[in-house]
């Protein structure tokens, strides 16, 4: 097998009870011993969210709490699952032709692994045929948790078939793949979660930036320790249009506004909506800054849904063309869109991730902590009434970690899944205690489900 080490990290395995137990169940899953395993953490995003998708940059950390593959190489063009969780069932497929998912509502846990392994058969050089593989998937990311259980196994896929084909590429092509072939599941993600899982570093959380994909460690002060909190409610994004929804409302606004402004300005260069994606497409070509934009969609946009008739009017197009240019399959039933709500969420959360990088590069002082705090917070109301993304369990979070934490907020797509708070060090036993008592009660296993956490490293491949 060719090296890919100068890209994704190839280490020696760690001698402990997780890999052990992984390599004895593949052993007899199997009859065999691994040839290699794959490790793909989680992340907690700290802030900017739902704006990935929107061109805009985030600041996430990736979680100890990862995907675990064990592989064997096979010259037999199969794929063979076995999952250490026996809720997941085993699965099987020939190889490279295979359908990643079709119909609607929850996918298959398996369809997610294919889309990882599909995204590298399709830059597999025609040349090469594709090798079979056995695989046992352990994991213990909260799943539909906002913990990007999905994205951990997506890339531990692929990351997988990169090396049993010998693949040699960057981690950011690994990710940019990712993220795309995720996309297969049928969910239209912004690449945050396959980005963190390949370029995280130990120790630190990170600056990520897209187009192109490149990141950069944020410093985040000592006295700031980041605990996870669940909501004991799962979304899963791919079973809902709730995401896409969301998705498709920013996408109608950009190029709403890129119309208006066209309109409004009379401007040297015109912008043709069909061009236009992301929000962040449109604040390009018109060259203004995030408070400008905030300014033109506060004045422009109604806060009264828009219709799709409305939309097609002022777009000068028909339905069928919006359904084509602008929507997804789950979304095309989708009758009214909350535009100015979601452009303002959009860009106001941008600007906030701005004030969360000013105040970690600045000398951290006493306030550093409650300023980061303070953004949480500001971010969590707006993704609750702006994106209405949030929910009940999630803002009952929030608000009980006011006595304890700094600031707080729903972390990943929402509509469940977990809360992040920023706690001082000397509130985290409190905090947690507290919690315990008066959120989870009898509910078993709270250690899976509330944890403090610290920055770890990103993807390898363990021999
Ligand atoms: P999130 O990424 O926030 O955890 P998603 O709804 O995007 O939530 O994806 C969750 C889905 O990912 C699960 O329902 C399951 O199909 C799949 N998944 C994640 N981790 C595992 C795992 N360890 N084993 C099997 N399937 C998993
Ligand atoms: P989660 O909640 O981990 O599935 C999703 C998207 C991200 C981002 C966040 C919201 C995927 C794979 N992930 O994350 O890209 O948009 O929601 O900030 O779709
Ligand atoms: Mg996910």
């Amino acid at each position: 097998m060719a090296s890919i080490s100068e890209q994704v990290p190839i280490v020696a395995l760690p001698k402990d009870d997780r890999a052990e137990a992984t390599a004895r169940e593949f052993l007899d899953a199997f009859q065999k011993k691994p040839d290699f395993f794959v490790r793909v953490p989680g992340r907690v995003n700290l802030i900017g969210e739902h704006i990935d998708y929107c061109g805009y940059s985030v600041c996430p950390m990736a979680l100890k709490q990862d995907v675990l593959l064990a592989v064997s190489v096979e010259n037999d063009k199969k794929l063979q699952l076995r999952n250490f969780d026996k809720k997941f069932s085993d699965f099987q497929c020939d190889l490279p032709n295979f359908e990643v998912r079709s119909g609607e509502g929850a996918p298959q846990w398996y369809q997610y692994f294919l889309c990882g392994v599909k995204g590298i058969l399709d830059v597999l050089p025609v040349d090469r045929t594709a090798k079979g593989m056995k695989i046992l998937v352990n994991g213990n990311v909260p799943q539909s948790a906002g913990l990007s259980s999905s994205s951990a196994l997506v890339s531990a896929a692929a990351l997988a078939s990169a090396y049993a084909h010998g693949l040699s590429m960057s981690k950011e092509k690994l990710a940019n793949i990712c993220a795309e072939c995720e996309k297969y599941i049928g969910t239209q993600g912004g690449g945050m979660d396959q980005a963190i899982a390949f370029l995280a570093t130990e120790g630190c959380a990170k600056h990520i930036q897209f187009s192109p994909l490149r990141s950069e460690d944020i410093a985040l002060p000592a006295d700031a320790v980041f605990v996870i909190a669940h909501s004991l409610v799962n979304l899963n994004k791919a079973a809902t249009a709730d995401f896409n929804c969301r998705v498709i409302e920013c996408r109608l606004a950009a190029q709403l506004i890129a119309v208006f402004l066209h309109q409004l300005m009379a401007m040297k260069r015109g912008v043709e909506w069909r061009t236009i994606r992301k929000l962040s497409d449109v604040q390009a070509a018109l060259s203004l800054d995030l408070k400008a934009m905030i300014s033109f969609a506060e004045s422009a946009l109604h806060e009264r849904p828009y219709t799709k008739e409305e939309i097609t009017s002022e777009l000068a197009t028909t339905v069928d063309e919006l359904a084509l240019v602008s929507l997804t399959p789950n979304t095309e039933h989708i009758v009214t869109f909350k535009l100015r709500q979601r452009a303002l969420h959009v860009f106001q959360e941008a600007l906030r991730v701005e004030e969360f990088l000013r105040a970690c590069s600045a000398p951290h002082g006493e306030a550093t902590p409650s300023i980061l705090g303070g953004l949480m917070s500001e971010s969590h109301r707006s993704l609750r009434d702006l994106y209405e993304c949030s929910a009940p369990e999630l803002d009952r979070l929030v608000e009980m970690s006011k006595g304890y934490a700094l600031g707080a907020r729903l972390t990943g797509a929402g509509w469940g899944g977990c809360a992040v708070a920023l706690v001082p060090p000397h509130n985290v036993d409190g905090y947690m205690e507290f919690l315990k008592k008066n959120f989870y009660g009898e509910v078993e296993d709270v250690e899976a489900l509330l944890f403090s956490t610290a920055p770890r490293g990103g993807a390898c491949v363990y021999v």
